[in-house]
C-alpha cells in the first residue's frame, strides 16, 4: 500500500506521455483506432459565424457526406462576455469526428485541440471533455515602446487562439507613445507616435479578427502616470508646464495628468467616449501604474495616494457612463472605488488576494513577466489562486516580511479571474517579440486553463518544445528570425559556431540590459546577440537535465558519453567564432563569452577536480554583453566536482 501514491503518479505520467497537447485538456482517455480521412468534411448545426470560418480552415462544409460534425446549442453573445462557457467534448473515432459544445466558443477551443491532435495528419481515437480553469486568460502587449506593425498583432492572436487564451490586452499609449488615430484629439496620435500608429479602421478590423477566434479585445491607455506622449500634443494637462515632448527612454517620469484641473475630466470624457465605440469589450483599462507625484506635490497635492484615488474615482465614472468597467493595475486599489472594477497584479499574489478580500475582481500578472527572462518552467508554477506563491521581481523582499492572512473563502477566490501574460517591449521589437512571447507562453495558457494538479514539468517542457514547431504554421517567427538573426549577425549562413553559443546563453532581463548599457533609447537597434538569442533554450534545459541525470543517477558512463558529446562540440567552438568574429564588428563584444564558453567546456570534459575559486568560474558568472552563460553553473559542477 505503501507505493500507491507513487505508483498513480506514474500511471498519471503514463496516461498523458503520449499527448502532444497544450494546454492540456480536463480529461483525456485514448481510444482504440485512428481517425484516417486526409478530407475533412464538416456538417454544423447551431453556432455561429465564428464557428463556420474557423472550419473553413480545415476543410469543406458537406451536409451530405460528413466526416467531422460540430454541434452547437447556442451561437454566444456577440460581444463576447467575460465567464462564457467555453466547455466542449471531443469524439474520434476510426470513422467520424463528433465536436460538441454549448456555444460557438466552446467550439473554437474544441478546433484548436482537434488542430494539435492532427498535426501528424492522422487523428487517434479520442475522448476529450475540457473546460478552462479560469474565465480570464490574457496576453498582454506593450505596443508604446516599440510599435507592433498589425502583422504582428494577427500572427500572436493566431497563437493565442491556439493555445486557448481568450483576452489581448493592447497597452496603447505610454511615456514613448500614443498609438491610436483619435478624430476628437487628433493632436494625440500626431504629435505623440512619431506616425506610428494604428488607424481606426486598422483597430476595427484587428477587434473583428481577435472576435472572431474567441478573444476579448480590452484597451489600455495608462494614465495619469506614463503620460508624456498625450502632453506633447495637449501640455495643458498637465500638472506642471510644458512643452512636453515623446520620451525616448525607460522608466518612471514626472509627467502626468492634472487631477486638480475640471478640463482634463473634460477631455477624458470626449476621448473615452470616442474609444469605448472603437472597443466593444465591457472592459477598459486606465493603467494607473508607477504614478511619482513629484508634479502633483510641487503643486500642493501632497497626499498623492488620496489625489489618485480622487482621480480613479472621477475618471471610474466616466468608464461607466460609456457602459463600461473600469480595469487597472495595482496602484488603484482603493475602499473608494465601487467593486464591479477588476485590479490587474504585477505586484504579486498578495495584493490580488487582499483585493479579493476587499469585494474586487482581479487578475494576476506577478510572475508572469515575459522580459525578466524566467523560464517557462518558473512561470509555470506560478498559480493565481496560490497566496504563498512566487512573487515576482522587485517586491519579493517586501512581501516575504508581511505576516500570512486567512485564506479566502470560496466566494473570495471566484473574484480572482485568472491571470495575464505581460509583454513590455523596451528591449523588444517586432523582428524579436515572437521569441519572447512564444513559446514561453503557451506554458501560462496551460497554467490559466488546465486542471491546477497540472504540474509535471519534464512533460511540460517535451510539449512546449513540440508546441513551438507547431506554431510555425501560424506564422509566428519565434522560430525563422532566430535563423535569419543569426545568419546577418554571421554574414553568411554557416552559422553552426554562433548558434551553438547563442543556444546556450539566455538574453539578460530589462534591469540587466539597463545596468550594462546606459544609452539606450527606442532608436537603438536590437539586433545584436543579445536580441537573437532566445530566453529558455531547448539546450540549456537539455544539457542541464542532462548533468543532473549523470549526478543523481550514479554518473552513468552512458549518459556521460551523452555529455561529453556536448563538451567536444563546446571546446572546438571557440576556435571557428573567432574565425568568423574577424571583420564582424557586430561579434566582437562576444569574443570574451566564447573563449570563457569553450574553456569551460574543456574544463568540465576533462572532468572533476578543479578548484571552485578558480577564476574561470567566476568569470563564467558574469554576465557578458548583456547575456548569460546559462550552461556554466553545469558545466561548473562537471569541472570541480571529484
Ligand atoms: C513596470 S508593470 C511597468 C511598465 C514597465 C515594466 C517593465 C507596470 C504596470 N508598469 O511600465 O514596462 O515594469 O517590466
Amino acid at each position: 500500500m505503501k507505493n500507491f501514491p507513487a505508483l498513480l503518479v506514474l500511471t498519471a505520467l503514463a496516461a498523458h506521455a503520449q499527448w502532444n497537447l497544450m494546454p492540456l485538456p480536463a480529461v483525456i482517455e485514448a481510444k482504440k483506432g485512428t481517425f484516417n480521412a486526409t478530407k475533412l468534411s464538416f456538417q454544423i448545426t447551431g453556432g455561429d459565424m465564428r464557428v463556420q470560418r474557423a472550419v473553413d480552415e480545415y476543410g469543406q462544409r458537406d451536409a451530405t457526406a460528413p466526416n467531422f460534425t460540430i454541434q452547437v446549442l447556442q451561437p454566444g453573445a456577440a460581444v463576447q462576455q467575460l465567464g462564457e462557457d467555453e466547455s466542449y467534448t471531443l469524439d474520434v473515432d476510426p470513422g467520424i469526428i463528433r465536436l460538441k459544445a454549448p456555444t460557438s466558443l466552446g467550439a473554437l477551443r474544441g478546433l484548436a485541440t482537434f488542430a494539435q491532435l492532427r498535426v501528424k495528419g492522422a487523428v487517434p481515437a479520442v475522448h476529450i471533455e475540457d473546460r478552462p480553469r479560469f474565465p480570464w486568460r490574457g496576453l498582454h502587449l506593450d505596443v508604446a515602446r516599440h510599435f507592433m506593425p498589425v502583422d504582428v498583432i494577427k500572427r500572436n492572436l493566431d497563437a493565442m487562439a491556439a493555445v486557448k487564451l481568450n483576452v489581448f490586452h493592447w497597452h496603447l499609449s505610454d511615456d514613448q507613445g500614443f498609438r491610436v488615430e483619435s478624430k476628437v484629439y487628433p493632436k494625440l496620435h500626431e504629435m505623440g507616435s512619431d506616425g506610428l500608429y494604428y488607424t481606426q479602421v486598422q483597430i476595427k478590423d484587428v477587434v473583428e479578427y481577435a472576435r472572431l477566434r474567441g478573444i476579448r479585445v480590452v484597451p489600455e491607455f495608462d494614465i495619469p502616470g506614463h503620460a508624456a506622449s498625450w502632453l506633447a500634443g495637449y501640455p495643458e494637462l498637465a500638472a506642471a508646464p510644458g512643452p512636453y515632448q515623446i520620451i525616448r527612454t525607460w522608466g518612471i517620469f514626472d509627467p502626468t495628468l492634472d487631477p486638480s484641473n475640471p478640463k482634463v475630466y473634460e477631455f477624458l470624457d470626449g476621448f473615452i467616449g470616442e474609444m469605448t465605440k472603437l472597443f466593444p469589450d465591457a472592459y477598459f483599462h486606465i493603467g494607473g501604474d508607477e504614478v511619482n507625484g513629484k508634479q502633483w506635490k510641487a503643486k500642493g497635492l501632497t497626499n498623492t495616494e488620496a489625489v489618485h484615488a480622487g482621480f480613479n474615482q472621477k475618471l471610474q465614472k466616466i468608464v461607466a457612463k460609456y457602459g463600461k468597467r473600469m480595469e487597472g493595475w495595482d496602484e488603484i486599489l482603493s475602499d473608494s472605488l465601487p467593486r464591479n472594477i477588476v485590479i490587474q497584479s504585477w505586484r504579486g499574489q498578495k495584493s490580488l488576494f487582499e483585493a479579493a478580500r476587499n469585494g474586487f475582481s482581479g487578475i494576476l500578472s506577478a510572475g508572469y513577466y515575459l522580459d525578466h527572462m524566467d523560464t517557462a518552467a518558473t512561470m509555470y508554477l506560478v498559480d493565481p489562486l496560490d497566496e504563498k506563491g512566487r512573487a515576482s521581481g522587485m517586491l519579493r523582499s517586501t512581501e516575504a516580511k508581511t505576516p500570512p492572512s486567512p485564506p479566502l473563502t470560496e466566494e473570495q477566490r471566484k473574484r480572482i479571474l485568472g491571470g495575464e501574460v505581460c509583454m513590455w517591449v523596451e528591449y523588444v521589437s517586432p523582428e524579436t517579440v515572437d521569441s519572447r512571447i512564444w513559446p514561453r507562453t503557451a506554458a501560462i495558457a496551460e497554467r490559466f486553463w488546465s486542471p491546477e494538479g497540472t504540474k509535471d514539468i519534464a512533460d511540460m517542457n517535451r510539449r512546449l518544445d513540440w508546441t513551438s514547431t507547431y506554431l510555425d504554421r501560424f506564422g509566428l517567427k519565434h522560430n525563422t528570425n532566430y535563423q535569419m538573426m543569426l545568419e546577418r549577425l554571421a554574414g553568411s549562413n554557416n552559422v553552426a559556431a554562433l548558434k551553438n553559443l547563442a543556444d546556450v546563453v539566455t538574453p539578460g532581463d530589462l534591469g540587466l540590459r539597463h545596468r550594462m548599457k546606459r544609452d539606450y533609447t527606442q532608436q537603438t537597434p536590437l539586433d545584436r546577440f543579445v536580441d537573437t538569442a532566445r530566453p529558455d533554450s531547448p539546450v540549456i534545459r537539455q544539457f542541464n537535465a542532462l548533468v543532473e541525470q549523470y549526478f543523481d543517477g550514479g554518473k552513468s558512463p552512458k549518459v556521460r558519453a551523452q555529455i561529453d558529446q556536448w563538451l567536444k562540440l563546446w571546446a572546438a567552438n571557440d576556435a571557428i567564432l573567432q574565425q568568423m568574429a574577424e571583420n564582424r564588428p557586430a561579434l566582437a563584444e562576444i569574443k570574451p563569452l566564447s573563449k570563457t564558453f569553450s574553456a569551460l567546456a574543456a574544463a568540465a570534459l576533462k572532468g572533476g577536480g578543479m578548484r571552485a575559486d578558480d577564476a574561470l568560474f567566476q568569470t563564467a558568472k558574469q554576465p557578458v554583453a548583456e547575456v548569460r552563460l546559462s550552461v556554466a553553473p553545469a558545466l561548473t559542477r562537471l569541472a570541480t566536482t571529484p
